[in-house]
């Protein structure tokens, strides 16, 4: 019926007549499925008539003149006619919740119709019938057995919730013009089969050769090995050059050694794990590492890349994110064609854990999208004991992704040629739209949770199935021997072939093969360094005086016809005369020129956090905004032709999403500066897990590294509780193997060398600042142009009162005040109200890597101190007084007392009133240059 007899799909009558006009015209201007559609019709007149006809929501009036019983057939024939059409829609919209989608289930008998017909008023005798119906036309039996075929077979889709017809037309074309079937010529079969036999006796290879093992084994889900094969076969036919996956635990061994292209013996040697001495604290396990390698597909190269990952679910895929943007980003590929996420996700893991909304939030933002990720869940329906009533509230693992207009594809993994016609559908959709798509790979999980874990003791009867539950594979092999496709000798040569290339690789390992881990530091990684600091020298990075006053000219220039809002002409000319130095450098100067001359001398910026553009603070400004039209300027992006690019954007309000796919830019990027700006440093902490499992730990784990760069604002300034620490402590006690840099510079020139050190020398950390809030204005935080055109960073800056050329004497200090941040220039303005001459300021810019032989210099220009106070406003438990306390008393450079002012140590980092913060403030101060009992003596 309905393909012979050509079904129309006509619920957007003037998307097709526009198609068929195209068509007419052109043949090769429309899609294949459209085309063979038109091509079906035969004689090239635009279609008329029933078919086309646009359905009224009236019900039409009595003809003049035409009997009353004329009229009333035809009406009880329309009424019939639209009863169709609802069965039809209801098919379309909810012919997934039958859908014979779980294996462990068996496959129902066809039914006539899984919808009851009386609930659209009709009855058996309508079934032979011709109706023409949501473009269908056929019998009214045919119509149900087209749409059961379709919908409710092994593959069930959802796209009720995708607004746009043209997105809906085009699905429902695809699917229903092959009722959902894909043919497979010969040499496809075999294809499919070799993949789920490679699949399988990997698994049981494992299995047997390292008894016992954890490796999350993938069977009963084989069927994600082709799938993902197709997924890079059919992107690569879609022009895509690169993918980058993101996977969690099950089947990851699988998937790097029949997809990435692993040796198997460097598999092997990782169990085999015979050198003690080689990782010790170090490392990863072997089903968190990440690899890479080239495929060639079709004579097309198409480079893999497997991200390393943690234990923790499902955050890598931020990662993944922001590694592709960035990729991206380095080929000019602004349609975002060529490089594809995919993402391999657990059932529970995907229904659990908020990143993912957070993800799918992000995916069509100008700043975040990367033109569309293909996501598959591995839903083996358990999560460790975990059945799914417990585990989530929805239908399906998948419900949350219907917050995007992208369709949902849940298939049948025993139904390898539906796997096939998800896997084009889900491509092909990507390709054409650009956005998300979903898959959803129903299985289940042979053993328990892990090799060692009895599943029995909670799914009990799921397991009493899944015990008698024959393979796919052999499921497959059987279906293909019906077809008369394979005999079951050519299905074993395949699998004997595949364990024959698993002995010898075993054999060499065991023979004396050292496993080599994938080195990190390849291609654009080649110039980087990471390891320890004192590897690496230190560099200047001042820039010439006429650079910085050209530069500060331009930033402060407005093209022609801008309004700019009055504040921000104020703004912009106080910046000129900055640059022209009539005034003292501020904060977001310093900033400023720091990005420019970075943009200017090619290296690239991308600045992402929430209100990032303007800044929390209203220091920055980086986008300007018409008063008048309300288009944007941005002047660090218009300095000269060919400059290199700085990105700024106001990102989504999250910070562990964001914060992943930065990281994850930053690992493409080494040639960039990549920020992450937190709107108050206290909503770090929602981004926890990015921070332990990925930017401390990292080059320790991975050996990969990361120049990403965090701001977050921090300082007691009476804001409460969650408007005054970034937690100095937490990052401190994170601290070890110089795995990052955490600083609090103190003035514009320091920031300003702090930035452009992150980037011009080659050594790529991590870098933590904790910026300021009131020093944006404080009259004292402010530098020279000169500061900005000579020098360095400074790990540790020495009080300027005793410095050479400075008109204090240092013999005559008898304390010194150890500081960072901004409570220096509380402590700077109670010494000139005190007039103390005995106490000297020294601030440590640098809290870690431990600038300890600074520290030692510094204070050994005071020949007579007696006393030596870390202060801090910060409570005892939150500050850097214990690491710095650590830190002195380890290095063995103290050779007098040391004590510390702090608030005392606290649950909540601050005081919830402003008084009672000024108070405590005053205290300090007070304190730091009080008589002082030291424990020690
Ligand atoms: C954030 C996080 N919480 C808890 C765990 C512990 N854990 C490891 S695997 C797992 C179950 C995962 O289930 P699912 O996502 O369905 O994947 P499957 O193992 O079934 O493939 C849990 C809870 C974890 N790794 N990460
Ligand atoms: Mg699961």
């Amino acid at each position: 019926m309905a393909i012979g007899s050509q079904p129309l799909p006509s619920n957007n009558l003037p998307f097709i007549e526009e198609l068929y006009a195209r068509f007419l015209e052109d043949e090769s201007s429309v899609d294949e499925a459209w085309r063979n559609y038109f091509r079906g019709l035969g004689d090239r007149t635009p279609p008329t008539g029933p078919a086309f006809a646009p359905r009224s929501i009236f019900a039409p009036r009595a003809m003049n003149g035409a009997p009353a019983s004329e009229h009333e057939k035809r009406l009880a024939r329309e009424a019939a006619q639209d009863r169709v059409g609802q069965l039809v829609q209801r098919y379309r919209q909810q012919g997934h919740v039958f859908a014979h989608l779980n294996p462990l289930q068996p496959a129902p008998s066809s039914p006539v119709s899984h919808f009851e017909l009386s609930e659209f008023g009709l009855d058996e005798s309508s079934l032979d019938k011709t109706f023409t119906a949501g473009g269908l036309r056929g019998t009214l039996r045919e119509l149900i057995a087209h749409l059961e075929e379709t919908y409710c077979r092994t593959i069930g889709v959802e796209l009720a919730h995708i607004e746009d017809p043209e997105v809906r037309d085009w699905l429902q074309t695809r699917m229903e013009s092959t009722q959902n079937h894909v043919a497979l010529d010969r040499s496809q079969q075999i294809k499919l089969l070799t993949d789920l036999t490679d699949a399988e006796i990997f698994e049981q290879f494992l299995h047997t050769s390292f008894v016992g093992a954890k490796r999350f084994s993938l069977e009963g889900g084989e069927s994600l090995i082709p799938m993902v094969q197709l997924v890079i076969e059919r992107a690569a036919s879609h022009d895509v050059e690169e993918v980058v996956i993101g996977m969690a635990h099950r089947g990851r061994l699988n998937v790097m050694a029949n997809v990435m292209g692993m040796p198997p013996r460097e598999i092997f040697a990782e169990f085999a794990d015979e050198d003690p001495n080689l990782y010790i604290g170090r490392g990863d396990v072997k089903y968190h590492l990440g690899y890479s390698n080239d495929r060639d597909v079709d004579g097309k190269k198409v480079h893999l890349s497997l991200s390393f990952n943690p234990s923790h679910l499902e955050f890598v895929d931020a990662v993944v994110a922001g590694r592709v943007r960035s990729k991206q980003d380095r080929r000019k590929d602004l349609e975002r064609r060529k490089v594809l996420p995919l993402l391999i996700h657990g059932d529970a893991a995907f229904a659990g854990q908020g990143i993912i909304a957070e993800l799918f939030n992000m995916a069509d933002l100008p700043g975040y999208t990367v033109g569309g990720t293909v996501h598959v869940v591995v839903n083996n329906q358990v999560g460790f004991t975990t059945d799914p009533r417990d585990a989530r509230s929805t239908r399906y693992a998948t419900d949350v992704a219907k917050m995007l207009q992208i369709p949902i594809f849940h298939v049948n993994g025993e139904d390898p040629e539906s796997v096939v016609q998800v896997v084009q559908l889900a491509t092909d959709f990507r390709a054409r739209y650009g956005k998300d798509v979903v898959i959803d790979l129903w299985c289940y999980r042979k053993h328990g949770h892990n090799e060692g874990d009895e599943p029995t003791f909670t799914q009990p009867e799921m397991y009493r199935k899944i015990h008698e539950h024959p393979s796919i594979r052999e499921q497959f092999v059987k279906k293909l021997e019906s077809l008369g496709q394979v005999t079951p000798e050519q299905a074993e040569e395949i699998a004997a072939a595949r364990r024959k290339v698993l002995d010898e690789q075993l054999a060499e390992q065991r023979s004396g093969h050292k496993r080599k881990r994938p080195s990190a530091m390849a291609g654009l990684w080649a110039k980087y360094a990471g390891g320890f600091e004192r590897d690496t020298a230190d560099i200047s990075t001042g820039v010439a005086l006429p650079v910085l006053q050209d530069l500060a000219a331009k930033l402060t220039m407005l093209p022609p016809g801008f309004t700019a809002h009055p504040k921000i002409v104020r703004f912009l000319e106080q910046r000129r005369e900055m640059g022209e130095g009539k005034r003292p450098l501020d904060w977001g100067m310093g900033e400023a020129l720091a990005f420019a001359t970075l943009v200017d001398g090619g290296t690239r910026i991308r600045l992402s956090g929430q209100d990032c553009e303007r800044g929390t603070f209203s220091h920055r400004h980086s986008v300007l905004h018409d008063y008048t039209s309300g288009g944007t300027y941005t002047p660090l992006n218009n300095l000269r032709e060919g400059q290199a690019d700085y990105e700024v954007r106001n990102s989504p309000l999250s910070e562990v999403s964001v914060l992943g796919y930065e990281y994850g830019y930053s690992l493409d990027t080494p040639d960039g500066l990549t920020i992450w700006e937190a709107q108050f440093g206290d909503f770090v902490n929602a981004a926890q897990v990015i921070i332990d499992q990925f930017i401390a730990s990292g080059e320790d784990k991975w050996h990969r590294l990361s120049g990403v760069t965090l701001l977050l604002p921090h300082a007691f300034e009476g804001q409460g509780p969650e408007h005054s620490s970034a937690r100095i402590a937490r990052w401190l006690s994170l601290s070890a193997d110089d795995n990052m840099q955490v600083c609090n510079a103190t003035t514009p020139a320091q920031f300003f060398h702090l930035l452009r050190r992150q980037v011009l020398r080659p050594f790529r950390k991590p870098l933590v600042v904790f910026s300021p809030k009131s020093l944006l204005r404080n009259p004292e935080a402010v530098s020279s142009l000169e500061e900005l055109a000579t020098g360095e960073f400074q790990r540790v800056i020495d009080d300027s009162l005793f410095a050479a050329g400075g008109e204090g004497d240092a013999s005559k200090v008898r304390r010194v005040l150890l500081c960072t941040g901004k409570v220096y220039y509380e402590l700077l303005a109670e010494r000139r109200d005190k007039k103390r001459e005995d106490v000297a300021i020294v601030r440590i810019e640098q809290l870690y890597p431990n600038p300890i032989a600074e520290i030692e210099r510094t204070l050994g220009r005071y020949p007579n101190m007696a006393e030596l106070v870390w202060v801090q406003e910060e409570p005892a438990n939150h500050g850097a007084w214990l690491h710095m306390w650590n830190a002195l008393v380890n290095s063995g450079i103290l050779r007098v007392p040391l004590a510390q002012v702090t608030r005392p140590a606290a649950a909540s980092p601050a005081t919830g009133s402003n008084a009672s913060h000024k108070l405590e403030q005053r205290r300090i101060i007070e304190t730091a240059f009080a008589p002082i009992q030291f424990s020690s003596r």
